[in-house]
């Protein structure tokens, strides 16, 4: 077997961190907005997550899984003036400056999807799998993100010869850059040479009323020029503002393509017709599908609700169609479950099989199932390249269950953030974490001796 036809895509799942919590932080949200302040769930979310990665690894998919960041973020908060024990940093920052307090304890690196862009070996001039960290600089508490989130790509994807790791644009509203929530690839296989689709909601010139438009242009033009694709491989398309106006923050919340198929709302992008031309154009050796969902059969919000566009779309081992990975909200809304069963039974459908995911503890945030993934194509090679203890087993994901039994809390209530104790007991897990994946070392910064 080839190279090209062995290559694979490979889901990166972002664990669920100790301190997941409803803050309400992420305007133009409207599931992060209407749970604000409501009783949060840790150990249900991370093993919703988990069991998420073992059913795909159940229907014979490759899956590997990258760690939470510590939070509360200490450091930022020393950098910040709080002094003290960590306990003591904690409970001052809390108290005193709400604002920074929620930022430092978001557990939101678990969607992978905002943590880069990722183009396969297969489209890059230097025949390398280029990464780019996403600055998520539109959110105070995701611009925390990229630090980590970079440090661990290169431990995840160590041969500079094999991979390049770029770190995150410049944090500037010019630069705006959310990953691969905003970005789409289309391929006639996943290691043959494909069409990226980079989906921006602004350009940096450019004043917009509404919900903010997490990604510019000109982020996307620096994300493809770094990454050496050429002019057939790059397409930058336009995400429509009624989209973003509607609770759609990220183009992942209207849209999702995989190998051949691009399965989109009808207002996802801002000239729908244009980018099929420029798809079909630019698309060698394969004929791209396009499976669009008219908006009088599922509305824009009936969309952004059920989040029937962040599945996951998948080719199962021996599939002649692919499959939608489709959270559970999705078949308890009447018009999306039944617009699914419909699209699945059509003759030659290009999209043959659903399954249902139970996320709801992300979901209560705005985080569906392709949220909490990213995707990046390895061809065996890279695959053997890569650091082995990030990819999913039995073995891994028995520990992974028991260091989430042992550490994490059932519930955390507002009234419980701003304890000292959560300090101590994140920073107690996230330490055995380093034991059970490859962070040996001192990975987390509360493991570093101080200067
Ligand atoms: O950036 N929610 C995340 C959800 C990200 C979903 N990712 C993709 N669509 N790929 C966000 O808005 C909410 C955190 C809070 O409110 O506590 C949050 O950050």
């Amino acid at each position: 077997m080839s190279a090209e036809s062995a290559a694979e895509e490979i889901n990166f799942d972002g664990l669920v961190g100790p301190t997941h919590n409803y803050a309400g932080l992420s305007v133009g949200n409207l599931a992060s907005a209407r749970n604000r302040d409501t009783v949060a769930r840790p150990r249900e979310a991370a093993l919703q997550g988990l069991a998420k990665m073992q059913r795909l690894r159940s229907l014979g998919l490759a899956q590997g899984v990258l760690p939470p960041h510590e939070r509360p973020n200490i450091q930022w908060l020393r950098s910040l003036g709080f002094a003290g024990s960590d306990g003591e940093v904690w409970e001052k920052a809390w108290r005193s400056e709400p604002t920074i307090g929620r930022a430092a304890l978001a557990s939101s690196a678990m969607w992978a999807a905002n943590a880069a862009t990722i183009s396969p070996s297969a489209d890059c001039a230097d025949g390398r799998l280029h990464a780019s960290v996403a600055n998520l600089q539109t959110m105070l508490h995701r611009i925390l993100e990229a630090e980590q989130t970079e440090r661990t790509l290169r431990r995840l994807m160590p041969d500079e010869a094999r991979f390049a790791v770029h770190p995150a644009l410049l944090p500037h509203s010019v630069l705006s850059d959310e990953g691969a929530a905003n970005h789409m690839r289309l391929a006639g296989s996943p290691g043959a040479p494909g069409v990226e689709i980079f989906v921006y909601g602004r350009t940096a010139s450019e004043v917009r009323g509404g919900f903010p438009a997490r990604q510019t242009l000109e982020a996307c033009h620096a994300l493809a020029r770094r990454h050496g694709l050429d002019s057939f491989g790059a397409i930058f398309a336009r995400q429509s503002s009624e989209a973003i106006d509607a609770g759609a923050f990220h183009n992942d919340v209207v849209a999702v393509a995989h190998e051949h198929v691009l399965f989109h709302h009808q207002d996802a992008f801002a000239d729908t017709a244009a980018l099929y031309t420029r798809v079909r154009e630019a698309a060698r050796g394969f004929e791209p599908a396009f499976v669009e969902a008219p908006r009088d059969r599922v509305g824009l919000d009936d969309a952004v609700s059920s989040y029937l566009f962040n599945s996951q779309l998948v080719r199962l081992p021996g599939a002649g169609s692919l499959t939608l990975i489709a959270p559970s909200e999705v078949r308890e809304n009447n018009r999306t479950a039944s617009f699914v069963a419909e699209m699945i039974a059509q003759p030659n459908a290009a999209i043959g099989q659903v399954e249902y995911v139970e996320v709801r503890e992300s979901m209560r945030n705005g985080g569906g199932p392709a949220c909490l993934r990213l995707r990046i194509v390895m061809t065996p090679a890279e695959r053997a390249a890569a650091a082995q203890g990030f990819f999913l087993d039995d073995a891994l994901a028995a520990k992974l269950e028991t260091w989430i039994t042992t550490h994490y809390r059932e519930e955390l209530a507002p009234a419980d953030l701003g304890d000292p104790a959560l300090v101590t007991e994140t920073q107690a897990a996230l330490d055995e974490l380093t034991r059970i994946l490859p962070l040996c070392g001192d990975f987390y910064p509360f493991q570093r001796v101080p200067q």
